[in-house]
């Protein structure tokens, strides 16, 4: 909310070098929807789930068999290229890393998938570490068709793009290979704290 002043808001942490908003964003409280083409719906009996690519034997979970996997529920702030920032918006779902235990894998670039056609690409050690998740919660309620669900992928450490709704896979691969957006001319990484927005940022 860039335009109401500090004044008015008193102390808070997201001030100086404590800020949660990264360069060039406001904050938002409505949750817009963007979306490059139309919501595909996919019934859940249809859905699965897959790691395909770079790994001794590709792995495919059901919607029964995902929602069996460990999952959690987290708090983070999101940020899109188009300048919005979202804070403390909380989603349930299994964290890739927890996707790719037991996958052995030689592959560093990952490319996630989608129904209707979007991909986007990440460093397979952005999809690590419990930063990254497949979400099919929002706000403690099934996600909403138009926010991706049935599940979307979600890394909030990059900006939103990144994050693939309606995610049906994730592709490792040796080689990086553009998705979507990043070959029409977003940045490949897109770090919001780094303002990677377009190719050459
Ligand atoms: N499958 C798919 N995922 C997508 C997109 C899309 O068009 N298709 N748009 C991306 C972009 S550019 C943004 S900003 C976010 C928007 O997510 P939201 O609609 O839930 O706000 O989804 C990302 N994931
Ligand atoms: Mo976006």
């Amino acid at each position: 909310m860039a335009f109401i002043s500090r004044g008015f808001r008193g102390k808070r942490r997201d001030t100086a070098s404590g800020s949660r908003v990264p360069p060039g964003q406001h904050v938002v409280d409505d949750f817009p929807v963007l979306s490059a083409g139309p919501t595909p719906r996919v019934p859940l009996s249809e859905w699965s789930f897959s790691i395909v690519g770079e790994l001794d034997e590709p792995k495919t979970w059901t919607w029964d068999e995902f929602r069996r996997l460990p999952s959690e529920t987290v708090s983070v702030d999101i940020h899109c290229v188009t300048k919005w920032s979202k804070l403390d918006t909380s989603w349930t779902g299994v964290s890739v890393e927890t996707i790719l235990e037991g996958v052995e894998t030689a592959a560093d670039y990952a490319v996630a998938y989608c129904d209707g056609g979007y991909t986007t690409n990440l460093p397979v050690d952005d999809l690590r570490g419990r930063q990254a998740w497949i979400a099919f919660e929002y706000d403690g309620q099934p996600l909403d068709p138009e926010h991706g669900g049935p599940a979307r992928l979600l890394v909030p450490h990059l900006y939103l793009w990144k994050s693939a709704k309606w995610v049906r896979g994730i592709s490792l691969q040796a080689e990086d290979e553009p998705g979507f957006w990043e070959s029409n001319g977003y940045h490949n990484r897109g770090d919001p704290w780094r303002e990677q927005r377009y190719w050459g940022d």
